[in-house]
């Protein structure tokens, strides 16, 4: 896979592709991730790369021609591979979007700075909107990189286990169950007998009830999205009883 990145602090990208998951994934040839400085194809002589708004107003609009120049040098004329703006205005990333990308071959992502960018960007040149998440940021390049770390961490062997991300919180749709590892007692407090007493059906159905119990105290939304058995169901009843 191959992933071009659109941005004007192109350099806030490498420290992370040099470190973790990503980093082996570059390293092993699974993914090829190129940032681009949007300011080197700004070509009057300040390098401009906004401008101020028609129709007034505060703030500045980052520039129509730098981007259209950027994009097509590099992904050419007509754009064959979906091009991501990353905005506040775009629909909600999440792990079924993460799966989807991960199957493309070739992917950009364009981080949007300033208050905005000039409409035409995204009337004419990006495919996609998304936003990763309610909460205001300066600029794009932080969920561009949240959203290559999800995608890059799906492509097959990028994770060293042969299981992969399918234990992972939100790949079966239900947040993880509780972790422990060593030392069995820490301060007076002990890790679940079930846990130690090597015995694989019960571990599962434990975590698996523990999965459920906690997706239901913490994201009761989640629950509505996927398919339990009548057990699963039986159980969640239960916990509600209880109340
Ligand atoms: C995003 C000005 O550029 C921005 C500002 C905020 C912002 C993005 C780009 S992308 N927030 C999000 O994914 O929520």
């Amino acid at each position: 896979m191959r992933v071009d990145i659109f941005s004007l602090f192109p350099q806030v990208f490498n420290p992370y592709m040099e470190v973790s998951i990503l980093q082996r994934a570059i390293q092993n040839g699974l993914v090829e991730v190129y940032s681009h400085n949007i300011r080197d194809w700004a070509i009057d002589r300040h390098h401009t790369t906004d401008d101020v708004p028609y129709g007034g107003g505060g703030g500045m609009v980052m520039k129509v021609e730098p981007v259209f120049a950027a994009v097509e040098e590099i992904l050419g004329i007509p754009t064959k591979c979906p091009l991501i703006l990353m905005t506040p205005q775009g629909r909600l990333f999440n792990q079924k979007t993460a799966y989807e990308f991960s199957n493309l071959d070739h992917l950009a992502i364009l981080c949007g700075r300033y208050e905005g960018i000039d409409e035409r960007i995204r009337e004419n040149l990006v495919t996609d909107e998304i936003s990763v998440g309610d909460y205001v940021l300066t600029g794009g390049e932080l969920p561009a990189l949240t959203v290559l770390d999800a995608i890059v961490r799906l492509i097959p062997g990028a994770l060293g286990d042969p299981d992969g991300a399918q234990d992972d919180s939100h790949a079966s749709g239900l947040l993880e169950y509780p972790h422990y590892t060593r030392p069995p007692e820490f301060r007076g407090s002990r890790v679940p007998e079930v846990l130690l007493s090597g015995h694989h059906a019960e571990i599962a159905r434990w975590r698996r009830e523990q999965a459920i119990k906690r997706t239901l105290e913490r994201r009761p939304d989640l629950l509505r999205k996927i398919e339990l058995s009548d057990k699963e169901n039986k159980y969640i009843n239960n916990l509600l009883d209880e109340g």
